[in-house]
């Protein structure tokens, strides 16, 4: 049925592409799709995908109850779902392939408060690792007490018709005025739709939240035909560490309604229509104000070239960016030093990941692959100085 909305000069380009994934290395910036399914958006922006309802995103800070402020943080988690995962689809027709970032990419931004009740929210996406590639990101509103860490890689394979990806990393939700964190894991995924040119993503397998206060929160995703027939399906519940009773349980699609019932009563407490929800746009400054690293400024020429389909200065504008780097790795080399990350530092222990991850049966050993990244309060605090004093003598100027 889908085959139907690509254009027959695309899906021409599309069988020679179904042969070359067959051999896929599991490298998915390797791959080399065909025009018509590369996005120009890079893998940075995604980022965003986790803030994207900022009322929801500080509503667990307000909560003094610490059961119904777990359940808040489950439910915003599972709020950024349709946005992390269907949104492209849904705006482009399907799942494109992103750019891949290049070492010391930035996307900065915030979502903007009119009200003054949210505050404002500040986006920082910073590319850490190029080989192989890792986004670090931080999400911060003041005003709430709440700061949102992460870091996301990818490994992937090819088997039987669709690319399964397992994503590498995990994400830290913090709470100030509670001093109180939680673990999050990332879910699984893989390609739906590839034999017919167009594909979407879907969940897989299950994910999980883990608090110091002890609750812990597992989502189980399933796909069409699988449990209840219909797509981006799931059934979480929240529990207490070490305990069977369920506090709270969630059905429904996150790409559209799910309902959250008291776990003894099974009273339905609330319906969340992720499809009537809107979403705060991210305001991103003028090109001309950012720094030469973030990364609307960086792809411009690219990003215009595929929004035109002008292949050949998409090219030669991607080899350019590329060579630039291989110069830059070359000179650190022989310099003997490494890239500096403007906003994250590797660590070996951290402390908040080994607490949380310990609790039985959270598999989120595989985030400590080559350390972990966490938000840097010194570098951060360093650059807003910097850009402060930048303003200044603007200003005086
Ligand atoms: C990135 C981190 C986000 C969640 C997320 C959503 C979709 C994922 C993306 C991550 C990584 C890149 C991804 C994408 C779906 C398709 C795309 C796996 C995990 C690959 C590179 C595209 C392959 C090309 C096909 C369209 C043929 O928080």
């Amino acid at each position: 049925e889908e085959a139907g909305a690509v254009p027959a000069a695309a899906k021409s380009s599309w069988g020679p592409f179904l042969k070359s994934i067959a051999s896929f290395n599991g490298d998915l910036a390797s791959l080399t799709a065909p025009p018509f399914i590369l996005s120009p958006t890079s893998l940075t922006e995604y980022s965003g995908y986790w803030a994207e309802h900022p009322e929801i995103f500080v509503a667990p800070g307000q909560e003094k109850d610490p059961q119904k402020r777990a359940l808040l943080v489950l439910k915003w988690f599972l709020t950024t779902l349709k946005q992390q995962y269907s949104s492209r689809s849904e705006k482009l027709g399907s799942e494109k392939k992103p750019l891949n970032p290049f070492l010391g990419e930035l996307f900065l931004g915030k979502w903007k408060d009119p009200t003054g009740e949210i505050g404002e929210t500040q986006l920082i996406s910073e590319q850490v690792s190029h080989h192989p590639p890792v986004t670090a990101y931080a999400i911060l509103n003041e005003k709430h007490g709440v700061k949102l860490e992460g870091y996301n890689g990818q490994k992937a394979s090819f088997s039987r018709g669709t690319i399964s990806v397992r994503q590498v990393g995990h994400a830290k939700y913090h709470l100030k005025e509670f001093d109180e964190d939680y673990l999050i894991t990332l879910p699984s995924l893989h390609i739906e739709g590839i034999v017919y040119a167009s594909p979407y993503v879907e969940l897989n397998r299950s994910s999980t939240i883990h608090s110091s206060t002890g609750y812990v929160a597992q989502i189980d995703y399933s796909g069409k035909g699988w449990v209840t027939g219909k797509k981006n399906t799931f059934s979480a519940t929240l529990k207490k560490e070490g305990s069977k009773d369920i506090l709270y349980a969630i059905d429904g699609q996150w790409s559209d309604d799910f309902t959250i019932k008291e776990g003894k009563t099974k009273k339905e407490l609330e319906t969340y229509s992720a499809k009537t929800t809107e979403i705060t746009p991210l305001y991103i400054a003028p090109i001309e104000e950012q720094d030469p690293l973030e990364s609307r400024r960086a792809w411009a020429k690219v990003q215009e070239s595929i929004n035109t389909g002008d292949l050949e200065t998409t090219g030669t504008e991607k080899s350019k960016i590329e060579n630039e780097q291989r110069e830059l790795r070359k000179k650190e080399k022989e310099e003997g030093r490494e890239w500096e990350r403007r906003y994250f530092t590797r660590v070996m222990d951290d402390p908040v990941f080994t607490r949380l991850s310990e609790s039985p049966g959270l598999a989120a050993e595989e985030g400590k692959t080559d350390g972990i990244w966490v938000f840097d309060e010194k570098k951060f605090s360093q650059v807003a100085k910097a850009n402060a004093g930048g303003e200044a003598t603007n200003a005086a100027a």
